[in-house]
């Protein structure tokens, strides 16, 4: 399938009201809406202070986000029941689901248009989801001007895929099914891809202070990635705390805590008419591996080159 059909398939299956079409910043596809705000991002000012979760989308984001937010926050697990996208603003919201339509907006619950300026304002020390990549972010990051904390989290790529699929359908009004989706994100036409350069973006820069974990590890043993963040955080913890914490952010839990469902910007997207799969729910499987559920071994097998191809000499496994 070439680039050109690609792109009209995408545009056939993926686009919506809050979806207008795609365009290319830096090498990275991006919702065409992010022209709006792209100098506003690159100006943004940052503090030495700021903590951001930086990820491409699905590879536990919002996990990552509900740990250190609870380490920062004195364990305080009554304000964690405040929305996490209050909490922990995501700094380029507006781009994803972007309308100017007023009928839509007010719908809006006041998390997602304008975005950038909801993070800038924010409190500090400021908490900050974005899943754009080193080169698309603020200046004052990309120069070392200033030097906030960054963690950066990572996940295998036909992990990625699946759950990005069921995002898609879920929240960004994608109609197709996944033999077409695996396409367009091996094919780099989705959203922040392509996902490796992504994140190899940060992998790059874990010597400059940035920290990089994977969601394999926090799956194998979230206790010692929780060390290591607060650690890494310089937040001192009691091994009660870390229980804790350990239990609160345990799927089973985080399945029924709507403060991290983003569930108001759901009923938004369905007001919107973006949500395809209405039976979807954000705290899906929660598993490594499960992609099998959904990849043949023909594509598993594209895949795994595609991963061995793009990851060699940099000392990445994913
Ligand atoms: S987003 O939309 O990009 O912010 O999504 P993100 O939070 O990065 O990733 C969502 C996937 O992470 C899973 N998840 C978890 N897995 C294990 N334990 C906990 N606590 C947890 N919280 C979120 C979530 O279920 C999505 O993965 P899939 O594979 O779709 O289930």
């Amino acid at each position: 399938m070439d680039a050109l059909n690609l792109d009209q398939l995408r545009d056939t299956y993926g686009l919506s009201p809050i979806r207008r079409g795609y365009q290319i910043f830096e090498g990275y596809t991006m919702p065409e809406s992010f022209r709006h705000m792209r100098k506003a991002i690159e100006d943004f000012k940052v503090y030495d202070d700021d903590i951001w979760v930086t990820s491409y989308p699905k590879c536990g984001t919002t996990w990552t986000q509900e740990i250190v937010w609870n380490i920062c926050n004195n364990f305080d697990f009554t304000s964690a029941q405040i929305d996490l996208d209050i909490r922990f603003p995501f700094l380029e919201y507006e781009t994803c689901f972007y309308t100017e339509d007023k009928n839509l907006l007010q719908y809006e619950p006041g998390i997602v248009h304008k975005s950038v300026e909801i993070a800038a304002n924010k409190s500090r020390p400021r908490f900050i989801k974005t899943h754009l990549p080193w080169e698309l972010l603020p200046m004052e990051i990309q120069s070392f001007k200033k030097r906030p904390k960054i963690i950066h989290v990572a996940r295998n790529p036909k992990d990625v895929c699946v759950s990005y699929f069921h995002h898609n359908r879920l929240m960004e009004g994608f109609t197709g099914d996944f033999n077409l989706f695996w396409k367009l994100f091996y094919n780099n036409k989705l959203n922040y891809t392509p996902m490796l350069r992504n994140v190899l973006s940060y992998w790059e820069h874990r010597t400059d202070g940035v920290l990089f974990i994977k969601y394999e590890d926090m799956k194998s043993d979230i206790s010692k990635v929780i060390t290591q963040i607060a650690k890494y955080l310089n937040r001192p913890m009691s091994e009660e705390q870390l229980k804790m914490l350990q239990h609160h952010v345990s799927f089973e839990v985080m399945k029924d805590n709507t403060s991290t469902h983003h569930a108001p910007v759901l009923d938004y997207l369905r007001k919107c008419g973006a949500v395809v799969d209405n039976d979807g729910c954000f705290m899906r499987s929660g598993k490594s591996g499960g992609y099998k559920s959904l990849m043949n071994d023909e594509v598993e097998e594209i895949f795994d080159k595609w991963m061995e191809q793009q990851l060699q000499n940099t000392g990445l496994v994913l």
